[in-house]
């Protein structure tokens, strides 16, 4: 089984590689930047945007697990090129490669404006809260078309905050470990059809439904509440008033990620 896995080089990919490592397996581990191969990986520098390469980047494959694009929010144009873009790029590739799953990894900001509520349901209606959340809607979107239209089986990870550990009280939500992160990739890579699961451990103080990731097998075994103590006393609790506490998608809604604020912000 080979595996391929844009965006490696970044964050989640960092972590998810020593965690999807297995007899057998091969992760190609594909990014823009050079990525050094360890065991049972090989590497390809290459950008997602690019057609032909990424035709070569399917060779051999049995899936593909694509983490590559921009993380956080970028002017439109970038946007446009290396996230929407790349997604259909790789997709087509996956298409024309005869790859049978995909897992793409969308994002909490798809849907970050709306209101939070005790548990958010599966397949809540996208409400980007940037041009980098409307770029995971459209993920999700081709997705959806890819597996409607050709059959692929492609599962959408609207994912919370996937980091070694949670960094600030929203986190004891959203926070997705490494490790369930690893669980819930295993569970997508297998799965057929076409799903939008919440990427979340099993959170005490979750928003987000946990229905779909259990209905493809995901089983989370971490919860951010053992750091709640620590986070609280550093952190205070979180204030409901505060937008980026009664919005899903937390300061990413907030004025300062305003177009022109952006735009100041890159000059
Ligand atoms: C994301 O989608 C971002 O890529 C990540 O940097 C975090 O900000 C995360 O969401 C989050 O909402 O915590």
């Amino acid at each position: 089984m080979r595996i391929l896995m844009t965006g490696a080089a970044g964050g989640v990919g960092t972590l998810l590689r020593p965690r999807l490592a297995q007899e057998g397996r091969v992760l190609r581990l594909l990014d823009i930047v050079p990525v050094e191969p360890g065991r049972g990986e090989e590497a390809m520098t290459a950008d997602v945007t690019d057609p032909d390469t990424m035709a070569r980047a399917m060779d051999g494959v049995d899936a593909v697990l694509h983490l590559g694009g921009h993380s956080q929010e970028q002017p439109w144009a970038d946007m446009l090129e290396v996230n929407i873009n790349g997604t259909y790029v790789v997709l087509e590739a996956a298409r024309k490669g005869g790859i049978r799953h995909v897992v793409l990894a969308s994002s909490n900001h798809a849907a970050g404006f709306h209101r939070r509520t005790a548990e958010a349901p599966d397949y809540l209606f996208p409400r980007p809260d940037t041009f980098y959340g409307v770029s995971k809607v459209t993920l999700e979107a081709l997705g959806s078309l890819y597996h409607d239209r050709y059959g692929l089986a492609v599962t959408c990870l609207r994912i919370g905050s996937c980091l070694q550990r949670p960094k600030e009280p929203r986190m004891l939500s959203t926070w997705l470990s490494p490790d369930d992160c690893a669980r819930l990739v295993e569970a997508s890579l297998a799965a057929e059809g076409f799903h939008v699961v919440w990427g979340i451990s099993a959170n005490t103080r979750r928003w987000w439904s946990l229905e779909e990731g259990h209905a493809i097998g995901y089983e989370p075994k971490d919860d951010a509440e053992v750091f709640a103590d620590e986070l609280i006393a550093r952190h205070g609790e979180p204030d409901p008033g505060d937008l980026a506490h009664s919005l899903l998608g937390g300061a990413f809604c907030r004025p300062e990620l305003d177009v022109d604020n952006l735009t100041a912000r890159k000059r």
